[in-house]
C-alpha cells in the first residue's frame, strides 16, 4: 500500500471558520458537512481510483467532464464521489465571506439580458433549488453556446457531465441545512442569497465567458 500522497485527491481546507455564517448556516452544521460529508467523498473517491490510479494525476473537473473515460465498474462511484468532491469544493468558495454583496458587470448584464433581471434570476434559481425533490444541487452554469442556464441536478450530478460550466451551486441536501431549518428548505435558500460571494461567482465567469 504505498501511495504517494500527493498524488490522491485530499479535502480543501474552509477558508474561514465553522461559525462564519452564523445565523445562516450554523457552526456544526458547517463542521459535518466539511469535516464529515465532504472528507467522506474525497476518501471514497480516493478508494474508488486505486485499479486506476493514473486518475489521481488528473483534476476532478477534467475526470466529470470526461466521465465516460471512468471504467464501467467504478463510474457510479466517481460520478457520486467525484461530484461531491467538486460541488462542495466550489460551494465552500461561494460561501467565503468577503467579496461583493451583488453581481455586477458583464455577469449582471448578462444575467438581465437572459432571466430579465436580477430578482428573475433570483426567483428562477430559488424555485429550481426549492422544487428539486430529494437530495441535489441547484445551479447557474454557462452552457456550450456561452449562454446562461439554471436548472438542478439530483444526487451529486455535476453540471461538467453535461459539458456545462457551474459558477453559481445550491447545495439542497438535508444535511446542509437540517439543525437550522429542518423542512423548511424555502428558508434556508432565501438566507443564502445573503451569503453569496458575487466576486467569486464574477470570477468564474470571467474564466469561460
Ligand atoms: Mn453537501
Amino acid at each position: 500500500m504505498e501511495k504517494s500522497i500527493e498524488r490522491i485527491f485530499t479535502l480543501p481546507a474552509l477558508k474561514f471558520s465553522f461559525d462564519a455564517l452564523e445565523p445562516v448556516i450554523d457552526a456544526r452544521t458547517m463542521q459535518i458537512h466539511h469535516d464529515g460529508h465532504h472528507a467522506a467523498y474525497v476518501n471514497n473517491l480516493n478508494k474508488a481510483l486505486e485499479s486506476v490510479p493514473e486518475f489521481y494525476s488528473r483534476s476532478i473537473e477534467d475526470i466529470l467532464r470526461n466521465i465516460n473515460t471512468v471504467p464501467e465498474s467504478i463510474r457510479t462511484a466517481v460520478r457520486n464521489n467525484g461530484g461531491g468532491h467538486a460541488n462542495h469544493s466550489m460551494f465552500w468558495e461561494i460561501l467565503n465571506p468577503g467579496g461583493a454583496r451583488a453581481p455586477s458587470g458583464s455577469l449582471l448584464a448578462e444575467i438581465e439580458r437572459t432571466f430579465g433581471s436580477l430578482d428573475g434570476f433570483m426567483d428562477k434559481f430559488s424555485s429550481a433549488a426549492a422544487t428539486r425533490f430529494g437530495s441535489g444541487w441547484a445551479w447557474l452554469v454557462v452552457d456550450n453556446d456561452k449562454r446562461l442556464q439554471i436548472y438542478s441536478t439530483p444526487n451529486q450530478d455535476s453540471p461538467l457531465m453535461d459539458g456545462h460550466t457551474p459558477i453559481l451551486g445550491l447545495d439542497v441536501w438535508e444535511h446542509a441545512y437540517y439543525l437550522t431549518y429542518q423542512n423548511r428548505r424555502p428558508e434556508y435558500i432565501k438566507a443564502f442569497w445573503g451569503l453569496v460571494n458575487w466576486s467569486y461567482v464574477e470570477q468564474q465567469y470571467q474564466k469561460i465567458r
